[in-house]
């Protein structure tokens, strides 16, 4: 078995030189869904892994745009469409410094499991820009952005791909992207998801991602006869997913001990309040400051700089931040300090070794392509409320939320159980391989 999958990774790898993290990506669905593979003669021979890792269409183009002084910048961006055999192509944009190909494949190779396994028709893309928004004026945005949507336009479409946000790409950037969308296709529609509620979003999107990997683990606790209730909890990031995390977890009766950004981490041991978290959402969504400023209003908390907050000793940990945020020795440091479950809200926030480490000591390990797709999920909704030419109360879409995550809780447990533990990881590959998979093998060789 062994012996396949590394001639399998070694050929992808052929292809794909100096893609780190999209390697990282293929090589752990490789070494969960091959296993499968070789004992179901539908899928046997029919190298339909070889397939998948292929993206349908990459396109890359030049973003030009000119910045309050009047000077000439020049980003690139990106759509990578990955597979649409179940549905149009569907994912975020993440405008941030440090995206390149190899990210973006992985996020869009990601996003193709964690579609199929909302049940929604959708298939899986991801795409972006290196544009970093911070520091800049709402003008510079969203000149950024209109310039940015006049090549994208092409290429999207509300049955053909269908962006949302990602790190970076929040309601503000969503809004200066549908404008620009509308004025050159003049049309209306769901091209985009995570609008604003007036002008075609659905409630509930914001709080979806933070919400529902919360969900998440309360399904795995349950399922262990626990729950989160008097739990302590560190979450990292302070961005759209860690802040509705954060306010899951004070709903439930959880304590939230610590959120951060790329310059470090707070720690409150009196627990985040719903008032702390207001607080925060002022800082980091209207005033764009540092987390550290958090310290200035709540002098009991303490702001560690350049950390992040896997020492401080948690029953359950939420990394909401971004890829490979927690390394082998921070896996150590949670295992250490009694840390007994992980809740990726974050896309591929735990590297291939930590996870190894998680699944060895028989940790409840939710993968983020599971526990975080309560945000795709929702932006499914939106679309099906488009469609409709209709809306949802708040009740009802958090209501269709939490039995999504509730069914791909089950989806793991089906496919993931091993003798005495449930292996999330394996569940969730396994279990998005098996839809996309079938329905390629219907369409024919494509
Ligand atoms: P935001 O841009 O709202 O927030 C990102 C947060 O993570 C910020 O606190 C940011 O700090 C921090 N961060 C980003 N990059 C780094 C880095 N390189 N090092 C340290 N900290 C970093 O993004 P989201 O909350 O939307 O996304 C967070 C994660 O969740 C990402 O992995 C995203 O792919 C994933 N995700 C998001 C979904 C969504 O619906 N939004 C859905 C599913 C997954 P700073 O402000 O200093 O940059
Ligand atoms: O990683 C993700 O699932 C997202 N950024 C959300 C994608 C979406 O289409 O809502």
């Amino acid at each position: 078995m062994e012996k396949i999958i590394q001639q399998f990774l070694s050929e992808v790898n052929q292809k794909n030189q100096n893609e780190p993290e999209f390697m990282q990506a293929v090589t752990e669905v490789a070494e969960t869904v091959i296993p499968y593979i070789v004992t179901q003669d539908i899928y046997y021979g029919q190298n339909i892994l070889l397939r998948m890792v292929e993206p349908e269409r990459v396109v890359s183009f030049r973003v030009a745009w000119i910045d309050d002084n009047e000077e000439i910048q020049v980003n690139r961006g990106y759509r990578i469409e990955m597979n649409s055999a179940i549905g149009p192509y569907k994912g975020g944009l993440r405008f941030h410094p440090s995206v390149n190909l190899s990210i973006l494949k992985f996020l869009a190779f990601e996003q193709v499991f964690k579609n199929a396994l909302t049940t929604l028709p959708m298939g899986g893309g991801k795409g972006g820009s290196d544009f970093d928004p911070k520091g800049k004026s709402d003008t510079e945005v969203m000149r950024f952005c209109q310039s940015f949507m006049t090549e994208l336009f092409r290429h999207i479409g509300p049955n053909k791909d269908i962006p949302a946000g990602d790190i970076g790409v929040g309601g503000r950037e969503i809004g200066y992207l549908f404008g620009q969308y509308k004025r050159l296709k003049n049309e209306f529609s769901g091209v985009l998801t995570g609008k604003g509620v007036s002008w075609g979003g659905s409630l509930i999107r914001p709080e979806a991602t933070g919400y529902g990997v919360v969900y998440f683990i309360d399904e795995m606790l349950k399922a262990n006869n626990d729950g989160l209730k008097g739990k302590s909890i560190t979450i990292s990031g302070s961005g759209n997913v860690a802040q509705y995390a954060t306010e899951k977890c004070i709903h439930l009766g959880a304590k939230v001990l610590t959120l951060s950004d790329s310059s470090g981490y707070i720690y409150d041991k009196d627990g985040i309040d719903e008032e702390k978290l207001k607080y925060i959402m002022n800082i980091k969504n209207t005033r764009r400051e540092r987390i550290s400023l958090y310290t200035k209003k709540y002098s009991k908390a303490k702001f560690y700089a350049n950390a992040n907050p896997w020492s401080v000793k948690c029953d359950i940990a939420i990394p909401c931040a971004t890829q490979n945020e927690v390394k082998l020795s921070d896996a150590k440091n949670l295992i250490k300090n009694g840390c007994y479950t992980i809740g990726e809200g974050a896309n591929m926030p735990c590297t291939a070794d930590a996870i190894h480490l998680f699944t060895k000591n028989k940790l409840l390990y939710a993968p983020g392509k599971a526990s975080n797709a309560g945000g795709v999920a929702v932006s499914g909704l939106e679309m099906a409320q488009n469609s409709l030419r209709y809306t949802w109360t708040r009740e009802v879409v958090d209501g269709k939320l939490k039995e999504i995550m509730s069914d791909i809780h089950s989806s793991c447990v089906k496919y993931g159980a091993d003798k005495d533990h449930i292996n999330y990881l394996k569940g969730a590959n396994i279990a998005g391989f098996v839809k996309v998979a079938d329905a390629m093998l219907a369409q024919g060789v494509v």
